[in-house]
């Protein structure tokens, strides 16, 4: 048995120095050491020894094992470290690749730096709402279509997904007092979709009471925002419009940027791209919130996110934004 494992030590030398790969070094562990292997086949013969050759042939064994043992990790460690197992050690290695900035929220701070240049302050509220400071609050009465269960998400007849951010605006008057010169950007929900519609998309509302604020105000932040973010020469319209929570009400359109007025796909042949909605605020929403409308005036307005990204970019199809294919994402890493 002595002999047994002697020539196993030599066989196994033999086939450790022909190894070349970790798998190979793998294999040569199962079929020595592993439970059908050479030698424990070996130590399963043991108890038909004699009780004064066991204690020797077993530490023999034992001892061989051992060896087994660590020749195969010294000769693992050898071929990672010389690159014999296939592996070119003098490649670079795997670099992570880094994230980008999703391009609404570049869009969404672009948005928010014109505005606090214009001395607006940044404020948010939550998405779940009451029906109180969603519509009634805004003049919004019961049964109005604006409440229509096509277009919000209820979770009771009390408690829904907020349909726009005015919401927060509300809540602003209700708790800060006058002179309120506030945006409030964030998600908001309607049960829509399609190329242009997305049941959760992004809004920034803008208000600004204080005494003294005229419609003059709010074309002179309108024009500078517009023009911040689309080009100091754009014309702008403003076209009578209505909404429940302002009077007056306009929706503004700025000359198409794609034709340049000319008439194009993009424009319908109109040459104008609806942008925002706007208007003074009414005075029925001043008594919801406890502000004594013969004191004051301002104004408010509403704009897409998506929509802002979508003209900036030319980006036709608004799932594209939440689709999360890294190809359309990285477009816009500035990288
Ligand atoms: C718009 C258009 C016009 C608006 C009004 C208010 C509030 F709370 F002050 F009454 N917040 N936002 C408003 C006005 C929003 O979005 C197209």
């Amino acid at each position: 048995m002595e002999k047994q494992l002697e020539e196993i030590r030599t066989e196994f030398e033999h086939e450790l120095a022909q190894t070349g790969s970790p798998q190979e070094l793998e294999e040569l562990k199962v079929r020595y050491l592993g439970r059908k292997g050479v030698l424990t086949s070996i130590l399963r013969q043991m108890s038909s020894l004699s009780a004064e050759d066991r204690p020797r042939i077993g530490a023999l064994s034992n001892a061989l094992k051992t060896f087994i043992d660590e020749q195969i990790s010294a000769r693992c460690k050898q071929i990672e470290q010389t690159g014999e197992g296939g592996i070119d050690i003098t490649l670079p290695g795997r670099v992570p690749r880094q994230g980008t900035v999703h391009i609404l929220n570049q869009v969404l701070t672009e948005i928010e730096e014109i505005f606090t240049q214009l001395g607006f302050a940044v404020a948010s509220g939550p998405e779940v709402e009451d029906d109180y400071h969603n519509f009634e609050a805004l003049n919004i009465p019961a049964h109005h279509p604006a409440r229509d269960m096509q277009a919000t998400f209820y979770f009771t007849d009390d408690i829904l997904l907020r349909t726009h951010t005015s919401p927060v605006q509300i809540r602003v008057m209700e708790s800060k007092g006058l002179p309120v010169r506030i945006i409030a950007p964030g998600k908001v929900y309607r049960c829509d979709a399609d190329v242009s519609h997305s049941p959760m998309f992004h809004q920034v509302e803008g208000l600004w009471v204080e005494e003294g604020i005229t419609f003059a105000h709010l074309k002179g932040v309108l024009y500078e925002f517009i023009h911040t973010l689309f080009g100091p020469d754009l014309p702008l319209r403003f076209r009578p419009s209505f909404f429940q929570f302002t009077e007056p009400s306009a929706e503004v359109d700025m000359g198409c940027i794609f034709c340049k007025g000319e008439g194009c796909r993009v424009c319908k042949q109109s040459g104008w791209l609806e942008i925002l909605g706007c208007g003074m605020v009414d005075p029925a929403v001043y008594r919801y919130v406890g502000i004594d409308p013969e004191t004051v005036t301002g104004f408010a307005f509403g704009v897409g996110v998506e929509r802002v990204a979508m003209l900036k970019y030319g980006i036709n199809d608004i799932r594209e934004f939440f689709e999360n294919d890294l190809r359309f994402l990285r477009q816009f890493s500035g990288r």
